[in-house]
């Protein structure tokens, strides 16, 4: 009993170590447009650059655009070279407010998402999509990706901890 303690511990203990370095979430380190910058014309690029590789894969990465009153503005297909993530961008509209809206999936297999707000100083003559395009509903990332990603984590602690218990002295 006592032991079976031990291990459970060490299991739990084994688990968060791991937790905190090597599961760490993708965080944005820049992008174009930048943060709050101001732009005369659409870009017709957006580039998000992550602090490590993004996952490839198809449906897993989503880039969004909202404009004024909430319209919604066409992205192309979102393409990921290592840390970054980009989309082309149709011509905008109205001058005003964008929020370029992503959800990415970091390298360890965890959705992070966010938003880049920037202004478009001078209108174009692009027109919206009919509606603002839908944050993806229910994730891009099938069950079975989590269910496996437990059950990696917790083999790896469990291995651990018998490791450690088997060394105990009896
Ligand atoms: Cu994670």
């Amino acid at each position: 009993m006592k032991r079976l303690a031990v291990v459970i511990g060490v299991a739990c203990l084994a688990l968060l170590g791991l937790a905190t370095p090597a599961f760490a979430h993708n965080t944005l380190v820049s992008s174009s447009p930048a943060t709050d910058a101001t732009v005369q014309s659409t870009p017709s690029t957006i580039k998000l650059t992550f602090d490590q590789p993004v996952q490839k894969g198809e449906g897993l990465n989503t880039v969004s655009v909202r404009g004024p009153d909430n319209t919604g503005w066409k992205t192309g297909a979102v393409d990921v070279q290592s840390n970054v993530v980009s989309a082309t961008l149709d011509e905008l509209g109205p001058a005003g407010g964008y929020t370029i809206t992503y959800r990415i999936v970091s390298a360890d297999g965890h959705p992070v998402s966010g938003d880049v707000k920037f202004t478009l100083a001078k209108a174009g003559n692009g027109t919206p999509t009919a509606a603002a395009q839908e944050e993806d509903s229910g994730g891009g990332l099938p069950i079975w990706v989590w269910i496996v990603g437990g059950v990696v984590v917790l083999g790896a602690g469990i291995t651990v901890a018998m490791r450690i218990g088997s060394k105990q002295p009896q």
